[in-house]
């Protein structure tokens, strides 16, 4: 996540395979010439790098006690002449990410390549997979099958992208059908952000949990999931700019030449703050609240799920930070519901630390979102504020910054371990007594 944390910028990348089908080819070219630069200094340096990335100059990664962020081939001047006037320091951490990046795909093929393979193929995924970053359409391989296997799962698709991509919803339904109230339900959502990998691979992790899980936890509860809410971006990060964060969509009555909507700046909540009119920026807001297929589909469904569910948890699965955001994220003010939110919040966090096998987890901060930035236009502030869900988040899963948005897929299996802890946790304390 952009977030307070040292970040020393990424780079492990593995979009490559152990032993199965399709291999991703990302064209670093693409990135030839982006640059990684960190500028030192606290929140000053932080409201100067915001506006830079409001103006589409910049693509923030991280901020702790020095911001890093992406300058572009063609910015790189505007930038540093804008820093210099403001009396901001600042060095060049990677000179070229095409090449940088390129280089570390390399290594790591060649480490996994000699590692134990998993297997996924069409009409046989039987698993997510843990040891490399799934393609989409092996996503929906995997979603298939479990639908297929289990008499508690249901897939359907909420909507088409702009890519004509399905945007897949799961719905694991109670083993127990007692009463005739209405149900509680649960809805999370993985993948709004196409560079956020970690994001789509832990949430099917805990899908696969889920479905199988035959305790009381998910006895009495609808499970609502969407996997991977940007389905465009996230192939256009795989296969040609790895640090995509928007869709893909393209606007014809726009002037400039930019593609792409940041979905978590689209939804109506507190619309316009901490985002960005330039349709170049990274954090564009589009030209409406709900400009965007992805948005509308998820609203759309959602807005079902809360009238014939009481659905109590909204849980937004991003990376990177290790944080656990509660609203609001648009206004400093606090939202409904705050004590109970960071109650379940600590709850989540401190099963997630306790690690596994001699294995200690990761720590999770629990805060609300307006610590980090103000930023509006997000899922968890639109399900708080509209469908009035008691407990909404946004998880940003790890690491603290030192591969940040290219988490190397080694992290999926610890990450999904500490999550599953967690949400063990969490799930009984949102639900009704
Ligand atoms: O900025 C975001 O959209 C999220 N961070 S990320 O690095 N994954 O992009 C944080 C969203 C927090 N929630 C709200 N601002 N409501
Ligand atoms: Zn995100």
């Amino acid at each position: 996540m952009r977030c307070y944390w040292v970040v020393l910028v990424l780079l492990v990348l593995d979009v490559v395979l152990a032993t199965s089908s399709p291999t991703p080819v990302n064209n670093y070219q693409v990135l030839a010439g982006h640059q990684i630069w960190r500028a030192e200094g606290g929140s000053e340096v932080a409201a100067v790098m915001g506006r830079l990335e409001e103006e589409g100059l910049v693509d923030i990664l991280g901020h702790s006690i020095a911001s890093t962020f992406r300058v572009f081939p063609g910015t790189k001047d505007s930038v540093s002449t804008s820093l210099q006037r403001e009396g901001i320091k600042y060095h060049v951490v990677v000179p070229d990410l095409g090449r940088h990046l390129a280089e570390e795909e390399r290594r790591v093929k060649r480490e996994i390549l000699s590692s134990q393979g998993e297997t996924c193929f069409e009409n046989d995924c039987p698993k997510p997979l843990t040891q490399r970053y799934m393609t989409y359409v092996e996503i929906a391989w995997y979603l298939h099958e479990l639908a297929a296997k289990s008499p508690r799962v249901e897939l359907k698709s909420i909507g088409k992208t702009f890519e004509n991509r399905d945007i897949w919803l799961v719905h694991i339904k109670p083993t127990a059908k007692e009463g005739t109230k209405k149900r509680d339900a649960i809805w999370m959502e993985g993948g709004i952000h196409a560079r956020e990998w970690i994001s789509e691979a832990v949430t099917l992790q805990l899908l696969d949990k889920l479905a199988s899980d035959d305790t009381t936890l998910t006895r009495n509860i609808d499970i609502y999931c969407v996997p991977i809410a940007n389905p465009d971006g996230y192939e256009y990060s795989r296969n040609t700019d790895r640090l995509w964060r928007k869709n893909r969509a393209i606007d014809p009555s726009m002037e400039r030449d930019c593609t792409g909507v940041d979905l978590n700046r689209n939804w109506s909540t507190g619309y316009g703050v901490g985002a960005s009119t330039n349709p170049c920026s990274e954090v564009y807001q589009g030209s409406a609240p709900f400009s965007e297929l992805e948005t509308r589909a998820l609203k759309k469904e959602m807005t079902r799920v809360s009238s014939v569910n009481n659905l109590r948890l909204v849980m937004a699965v991003h990376s990177f930070g290790q944080k656990l955001y509660h609203p609001w994220g648009f206004t400093k003010k606090e939202a409904p519901n705050t004590a109970e939110m960071k109650k379940a919040g600590l709850a989540f966090a401190q099963a997630a630390a306790k690690g596994s096998r001699g294995r200690k987890g990761a720590q999770y901060e629990v805060t609300s979102s307006s610590e980090l930035y103000l930023a509006s236009g997000a899922t968890d502030d639109w399900a708080k504020a509209t469908l009035d869900v008691p407990y909404a988040y946004t998880l940003e899963l790890p690491d603290e910054g030192l591969h940040g948005f290219v988490l190397p897929s080694n992290f999926i299996k610890p990450a999904a371990q500490d999550v599953w802890r967690g949400m063990k946790k969490l799930i009984p304390m949102v639900l009704n007594k």
